[in-house]
């Protein structure tokens, strides 16, 4: 049995974020931006900033981790359960994957057990302040078990889908799922036992 507390296989603490924004930074009006929660679901929903920030929140610490093998290990989350927001959308059981899009046209899908597991949240805070614009304003997704580029920050939007599809960097041949406890690194293999594929780097 592996272990999921401590050092994921492959990764080392960081001492500090690495601010990664592939198609740049998009600055975001809190008052006009939405999350959005639709396709394979019965009742499409739309949430406003103020609605999510004044619903409850979960808090917990818990580690960051970047596929390029940095981590961050003591990290207060804080944010709203996926779980609870994704159930006034009624998502079709089919419904296999989500995809995260976010403003500046970034996008990463996960497994919708991932996207639903206990503590995967919609991020607002991390360390007790509101995210920062570098760091994702107003919102990103955090799921613990899974790579850092999965938390895509300018996050507007939650699609449901029954069938899996390529996010941006998984065009590149990074993985459909990204768990780093099995070092899902790259795509038809860990990145432990598999020659690497992809032709980008996640950064
Ligand atoms: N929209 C968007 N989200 C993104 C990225 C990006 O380039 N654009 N990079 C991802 C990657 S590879 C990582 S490791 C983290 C980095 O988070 P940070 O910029 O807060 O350090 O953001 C992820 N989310
Ligand atoms: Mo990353």
């Amino acid at each position: 049995m592996s272990t999921t507390q401590g050092l994921p296989p492959g990764q080392y603490w960081g001492k500090k974020w690495i601010i990664y924004a592939a198609l740049g930074v998009p600055k975001v009006n809190a008052e006009t931006w939405r999350l959005r929660i639709d396709g394979q679901v019965k009742n499409p929903v739309e949430f406003t900033y103020s609605e999510l920030i004044g619903s409850e929140q979960t808090k917990y610490e818990k580690p960051f981790q970047c596929v390029t093998k940095w981590g961050i290990e003591h990290v207060q989350w804080e944010g709203v359960s996926i779980r609870s927001i994704a159930a006034r959308a009624e998502p079709n059981p089919e419904a296999k994957w989500v995809m995260f899009h976010c403003e500046d046209g970034y996008s990463a899908p996960v497994p919708t057990v991932d996207a639903l597991s206990e503590d995967a949240i919609v991020a607002f805070k991390i360390n007790g302040t509101p995210l920062s614009t570098e760091q994702g304003f107003p919102a990103r997704p955090y799921m613990p078990n899974l790579y850092g580029w999965k938390s895509a920050k300018w996050l507007n939007r939650i699609e449901f889908m029954n069938d899996y599809q390529d996010g941006y960097w998984e065009m590149y041949g990074y993985h459909e799922r990204a768990n780093i406890w099995a070092e899902e690194r790259f795509k038809g293999g860990s990145g432990k036992h598999s020659k690497r594929t992809a032709v980008g780097t996640a950064w």
